[in-house]
């Protein structure tokens, strides 16, 4: 297959880009390294000595003899750049990850909110007119969406896989029928998420356009099968206070003997996944497309939940690490049960990566031994959700 991956030099599209091109299909990327130039805005970077793209590609070549392709541009900006390259690539599937993707960075101010606002639902629009544009009718649209479009309290009730069934009260009674889950999200960015739902419904629904939209959890792990295989491969892995996640930045505290951040008391329960079955389902949704003129099919890409703060006590008691319960700067309930479905993925094929296989030794190790690179000040979370919070600054240090 013809593959374009759109955000391929990111923390999830890089080990996608190198997984799929192992698998023997036609990888080209895009990307505006938009990423890269946020670290710079931040004054940090990843904790991994990530090379530049050029590098990378180079490494792969010499590692695998394959060849990946690589279009600099902005996909929210560059319109007739995306439109000129879908129709001379002719892709069979595009895996769209070009969003701006950290809560915390989209609430930063009101210009961060307006660039993750512009960033992201125009870069997926364009993504959509440009493959209605080029005529590709058959070309599959596989989008990493988030389990954050649902909102985490569900009072008990497992999450179904995007749709939900009610009831409508009309003149003849009862009449069954699927909407999409009513979207509840905890950020700007998780509300851009929910947004480009609507888009690729409508698009779904007009131009019988062939999506798959992946509710995916949040991603913990670093390395991958392929990235393992050189150093210059190497994959990103972010553990500052806007774009680190909560596993990710727990195990690199403890390796760093830096208190775990707990926020608040910790009450809040999760979806996750690893790395490596991110890649491993995203080759599955490809493989699997709906049909033209099928509604958008959504797949919740997650495969366990736990509690903020029993990952604390978790990487604790494998690591000696202390812990410390700091002041939530986010806008969020204290606490919260999660049940999720996740049958359709499992029924592909997938064969979860639990915490329990021994990774998070693995990740710990990553993060002792580029501990050197971290930037202690970096560590606290100090985007605030309103002008009235404080930031969640250690107690402890
Ligand atoms: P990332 O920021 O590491 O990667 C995104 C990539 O897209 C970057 O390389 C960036 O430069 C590029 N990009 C952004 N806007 C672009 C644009 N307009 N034009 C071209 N390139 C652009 O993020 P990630 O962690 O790899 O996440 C990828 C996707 O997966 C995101 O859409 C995110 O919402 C989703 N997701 C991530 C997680 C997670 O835990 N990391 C969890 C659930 C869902
Ligand atoms: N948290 C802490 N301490 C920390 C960091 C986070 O207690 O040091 C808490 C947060 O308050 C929150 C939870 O951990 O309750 C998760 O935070 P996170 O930063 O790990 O995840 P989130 O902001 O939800 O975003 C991440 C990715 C995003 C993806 C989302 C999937 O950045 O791209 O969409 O996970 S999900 O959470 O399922 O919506």
């Amino acid at each position: 297959m013809r593959v374009l991956i759109l955000g391929g030099d990111g923390f999830c599209g890089w080990p996608t880009a190198l997984h799929l091109s192992d698998r023997g299909h036609d990888v080209a990327i895009v990307d505006n390294l938009s990423r890269r130039n946020i670290d710079n805005e931040l004054e940090v970077s990843s904790l991994t000595p990530i090379e530049p793209l050029g590098k990378r590609l180079q490494a792969w070549k010499d590692v695998s003899g394959k060849t990946i392709g690589f279009h600099r541009f902005d996909v929210a900006q560059h319109y007739h750049r995306l439109l000129s390259l879908l129709q001379e690539f002719k892709p069979d599937a595009v895996v769209h990850f070009a969003e701006q993707r950290a809560a915390p960075y989209s609430m930063k101010s009101s210009w961060h909110k307006r660039y993750t606002v512009n960033n992201n639902l125009n870069a997926t629009n364009n993504l959509l007119a440009a493959v209605v544009e080029a005529e590709l009718e058959d070309t599959h649209i596989v989008h990493l969406g988030t389990m954050g479009v649902y909102g985490y309290g569900t009072a008990g009730m497992k999450i179904p896989e995007g749709y939900l069934r009610v009831k409508l009260e009309t003149p003849d009674g009862l009449v069954d029928q699927e909407i999409l889950y009513p979207p509840n999200p905890g950020s700007i960015y998780h509300m851009t998420k929910t947004q480009d739902q609507l888009l690729f419904a409508y698009y779904a629904k007009n131009d019988k356009l062939r999506i798959t939209d992946l509710h995916q959890g949040i991603v913990w792990g670093t390395q991958t099968a392929q990235t393992k295989l050189d150093d210059r491969l190497i994959n990103r892995f972010d553990y500052d206070g806007d774009y680190g996640t909560v596993l990710n930045r727990f195990l690199m505290q403890a390796a760093l003997e830096y208190p775990l951040t707990v926020h608040g008391t910790g009450g809040q329960t999760r979806a996750f996944i690893n790395i490596q079955d991110t890649v491993r389902c995203i080759e599955l949704a490809v493989k699997n497309p709906p049909q033209r003129g099928e509604r958008v099919q959504i797949l919740n890409q997650m495969t366990e939940t736990h509690r903020v703060s029993d990952l604390a006590k978790l990487v604790s008691v494998l690591t000696g690490a202390e812990i410390d319960y700091v002041s939530n700067p986010r806008n969020e309930d204290k606490e919260n049960e999660l049940y999720v479905e996740n049958r359709q993925l499992l029924n592909l094929g997938l064969d979860p990566i639990t915490l329990a296989d021994g990774l998070l030794q693995e990740v710990t190790e990553i993060a002792r031994k580029y501990k050197d690179r971290c930037d202690l000040d970096k560590i606290p979370a100090r985007s605030t959700w309103t002008h009235n919070q404080k930031p969640g600054e250690p107690t402890v240090k």
